[in-house]
Formats: C-alpha cells, structure tokens, sequence
C-alpha cells in the first residue's frame, strides 16, 4: 500500500486508541503513547500507526509528503463539541455592565443578550455571516481543532434567520477543511413578543420549524437552553421529545446557572450530551451516569460569566459519566475560539489530569457528536485528522497555557495549516 504522507520520528504520540465510545474514569487513564512514534497516510485515511520504521507493505515513494515529529506532540484532530459558531456582531458592549455585576441573566431579561446577537444575526446577509464564521473556524484549526459542532438559535421566532445559520454552517461544512455538525437550536431564548406566553412559542418550535428542519436535513441534533427565565424543564421536554420523533439526536444547555434539574432531563430523555453542568445536582448526575450522556463542560463560560463556580467535573467523574470538553464559543458567555485554553482551564480549575483533558477534547468530542467510528483517535482506517504540537509532551501544552503550540495540523489526509507560513520571513 502506497502512503501519501508520513509523520515520523514523533517523540510522543497520543493515539487515544481503544474503544471508540466516550471513555469513563479509568478508561481516560490510557491515552495510547508511543515514543518513537510513526504513522503513514493514504488519501483521507490512516493505514499504519506503530514505532519506529514503516514495515515493509507500506511504500514511499518521491510523492509522499514526510513530516519529522522529531521533538514533536501529535494527537488526533481536537473537537470542538459546543459552539454557537454563526452569529452576527459581537457583546463587548456587556463588558463594562459585567463589570458593575450585572449577571448574563439580568442582560438577558433585559432584552440585551443573546437578543442583541438575534438582531445582529437577522441584519447580516448570508455572505456576512459565512465569511464571519470562516474568519473563526481558521482560528479553530489554526488551534488543532479538526470536528466542530455549531448551532443555530439566533433567529429565535426568525425561521428563516434561523435557517440562514444552518445554510452558513451547511456550506462552510462544504467549502472548509474543518467539519461542521449542525445543532437546531431554535430554543434559545423566549422572543419577546412572546414573553408572556412562551408555550406559544414552544407550539410553534415544535409544529412549524422542527418539521421544516428535519425535512431540509439542516441538522444532526437538536438543542434547547433550559434555564429559569428561558425555557422549563417541561417545555425543553417537549421540545426534545418533539425533536427525536424527526430523527434528531438530543443535547440539552443543562444547569448552567439555576438548578433546574436539566441533567435529570437529560438522563430521563437519552440526551447524548448535556452541556454546561456547573449547577448540576448529585441525582442528576447520578442519573446520566445510568444512562450515559456524556456530559460536555465549558469552563471558559465559567471564567468569562465571573460567578467563580465551575461543573463539578472531578465528581461527575467519580460517578462514572464520560467528560467532553468544549469552547461555546458565542459572543456572550464565552467569545474565545481557542480549545488549547479551556484544556489548560479544565486542568488548573476543574482539577482534570492530561490524559482526562486530552481524551475530553478528542474521543470523547467525537462521541459527543456521534462520530467515534470515525475521528478522535489516531488508529488504522479512521479519518486522517492530526495535531502537530510544537511540545515535548502533553503536560507542558496545558501547562504553558493561554497560546497557541499548534505546528502543524493534518486534515482528511493533508496538510492543512502549518504555523511556519503564517510569518512574514524578513526576519
Ligand atoms: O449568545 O449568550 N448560554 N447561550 C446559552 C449562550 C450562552 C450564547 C449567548
Ligand atoms: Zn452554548
């Protein structure tokens, strides 16, 4: 078999091999290390992965590209399993009332917020918001992220906004190296004219738009911010519940602020993920570890809300519910397209190890989306989809925190991103 490219002499590769579901506690142990490590491609694939030299069925010839991991950390392409990556404009207006401690939700009620983001959303073209996003997703990859899911959610009552984002998401999917799962997630926030009577709203999510969605096929999964003052536990319900008779997987915006009991929903509704968590309560936890919802966790939304209270991850461990790790990237609650920094976040604050991170942000992300077949680990016949890290090892990556030690970034089998040619060379 002829290899069309070739990382080799890789101090420390982490292939995540094993079993390609989200990884509990113990499993998060094992993350695979080879020292000496080599891997040879072909086309979009892996075909070898090993130590050393490439045995002798695997041919190079002048055409292969060969990549030098000589002082190099390569993992499988990261995921970004949470954003709201289509949007238009940006909040930094909240900063100063942030500041002077008023709370997401307290922006919220008063009509700014994610209300502010709808606005900008419904005034962008097309083009806008494509070309926005794109500017995001090269910053992405540029951080060694390879899979990223995006949600709608800033049209609200707006279908045909609601749509746009999809459609933007849809064609980036198509015209950039990075992949987009889409997420429906026309629950976001109660329109304001609907304020006194959401149940309205509700009716027609789930009688007008849910259909429109599924048939249109815009969406993998669908998603809905339960909390006090957004949606109830019973209206998310009846959302999801509407959303999974189309076919839709189900992720559910669970106990970010108020305890309202989401992650119990979440069990009780065989969610794939319920993201956020940080108010999560001990049944519910308890609860989607019997049913195994991966439960996605945002640490970069704790730091920039500045409640100073992050998700219990080290108990959500304990009990035995598999942790992803995502940016949200969103311009609210967390405007940051870097997933390197909510890797070191994840460690110094919510007390993860390496191997618990790095297992976070690759098969795991991929289990949160669906994709564990396919990507999240460095193994024969998945998707050729790797970091190059310009670190001796996975410690020093979090550990360095806040920039960028992203070298070079193989995609579907080719080099997509390599941080040399982004320097102007006049020394
Ligand atoms: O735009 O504020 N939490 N949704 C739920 C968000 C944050 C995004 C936003
Ligand atoms: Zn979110």
């Amino acid at each position: 078999m002829k290899a069309t490219l070739v990382i080799k002499n890789i101090d420390n590769l982490i292939t995540l091999r094993g079993e390609n579901k989200a990884r509990t506690l113990d499993d998060m142990k094992d993350i695979g290390i080879i020292n000496n490590g080599i891997i040879a491609l072909s086309g979009e694939k892996i075909i070898y992965v090993g130590e050393g030299d490439l045995p002798s069925h695997i041919e190079v010839d002048e055409n292969t590209t060969i990549l030098d991991g000589k002082g190099k950390t390569v993992t499988p392409g990261l995921i970004d399993s949470h954003t709201h990556l289509v949007h238009g404009g940006s909040r930094e207006n909240e900063l100063a009332m942030k500041l002077k401690g008023k709370s997401y939700l307290e922006i919220l009620a008063a009509g700014g917020g994610i209300h502010s983001t709808v606005k900008a959303t419904k005034e962008a073209t097309f083009d806008e918001l494509y070309e926005k996003a794109k500017k995001s997703l090269d910053i992405m990859l540029s951080y060694g992220v390879t899979t990223v899911e995006a949600k709608s959610g800033y049209g609200i009552d707006d279908f045909s906004t609601e749509i746009k984002q999809l459609e933007v998401a849809k064609k980036l999917n198509e015209d950039h190296p990075v992949d987009i799962v889409s997420t429906f997630m026309g629950a976001h926030a109660i329109p304001v004219r609907y304020k006194n009577n959401p149940d309205a709203f509700v009716d027609i999510i789930i009688e007008d738009m849910l259909p429109k969605v599924a048939e249109k096929n815009l969406a993998k999964f669908c998603d809905v911010f339960c909390e006090e003052g957004v949606f109830s536990i019973d209206q998310s319900r009846r959302i999801l519940q509407a959303a999974k008779e189309h076919g839709m997987g189900l992720k559910l915006h669970a106990d970010e602020i108020e305890p309202l009991g989401g992650a119990e929903l979440a069990a009780e509704l065989n969610c794939i993920t319920a993201d956020h968590l940080i108010a999560a309560s001990d049944k519910g936890i308890k609860e989607m570890a019997k049913k195994g919802v991966i439960a996605n966790l945002l640490p970069g939304t704790s730091f920039n809300l500045q409640t100073g209270k992050f998700a219990r991850a080290r108990k959500i461990l304990e009990e035995g519910v598999a942790i992803a790790l995502s940016t949200d990237y969103n311009p609210g609650s967390c405007p940051t397209e870097n997933l390197q920094l909510i890797m070191s976040f994840a460690s110094l604050i919510m007390k993860l190890t390496p191997e618990e991170v790095i297992t976070a942000v690759t098969i795991n992300g991929a289990a949160a989306l669906g994709l564990g077949e396919k990507v999240g680990s460095i193994e024969v016949d998945k998707q050729g989809d790797i970091v190059i890290f310009d670190a001796p090892n996975l410690e020093y990556i979090i550990y360095h925190f806040g920039i960028n030690h992203v070298d070079k970034v193989i995609k579907n089998g080719k080099l997509v991103y390599d941080s040399k040619l982004t320097r102007i060379n006049n020394n």
